[in-house]
């Protein structure tokens, strides 16, 4: 029933500037989400280019590796049922002009360039990307949070109605 994921969240440079990192973590921890590493640190040149090297190439690549680096990111390791989907769904389309309404670039976001927050797309990115910026050290994982001991609890009961 449950596919537990991990997966790399950060509230990019201008959503720290915003005064957005909090209201971004609430939702992600409201949905049920587990944070189970954070930190604000600035990206080096190495970390962008590792991070966004898929983009290597592409007309915005430069642009994009500089505004990564334009001031501290609130990094995150979000963990959960389908967290890595999930969690885009909360973040919106990538151009905040079509994310829909409710999600985190629609409501804050307002040019595709500066969209407020990164989310990983698939396993494979995620387990990348917090390789890149987290040590294995660092994630506190082995914890319930309380959308888990709920939907524990409940299959409890379901299990003690046969
Ligand atoms: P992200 O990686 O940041 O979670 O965003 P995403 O998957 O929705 O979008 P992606 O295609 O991976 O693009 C990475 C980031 O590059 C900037 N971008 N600019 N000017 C452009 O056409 C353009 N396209 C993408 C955005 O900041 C986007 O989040
Ligand atoms: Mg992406």
């Amino acid at each position: 029933m449950f596919n537990l994921e991990r997966t790399f969240v950060a509230v990019k440079p201008d959503g720290v500037k915003r005064g957005l990192t909090g209201e971004v973590i609430r939702r992600f921890e409201e949905k049920g989400y587990k944070v189970i590493a954070l930190k604000m640190l600035n990206v080096s040149k190495e970390q962008a280019q590792a991070h966004y090297a898929e983009h290597a190439g592409k007309p915005f690549y430069e642009r994009l590796v500089k505004y990564i680096q334009s001031g501290p990111i609130a990094a995150m390791v979000l963990e959960g049922h389908h967290a890595i989907a999930g969690a885009r769904h909360l973040m919106g389309k990538t151009d905040p002009i079509e994310a829909e309404v409710g999600t985190i670039r629609a409501d804050f976001g307002l040019v595709k360039e500066y969209n407020i927050v990164h989310g990983s797309d698939s396993a494979e990115s995620a387990q990348r990307e917090i390789d890149i910026y987290f040590k294995p050290e660092e994630l506190c994982g082995g914890w319930n949070n309380m959308a888990e001991l709920v939907i524990e609890r409940l299959q409890e009961n379901e299990q003690l109605k046969g």
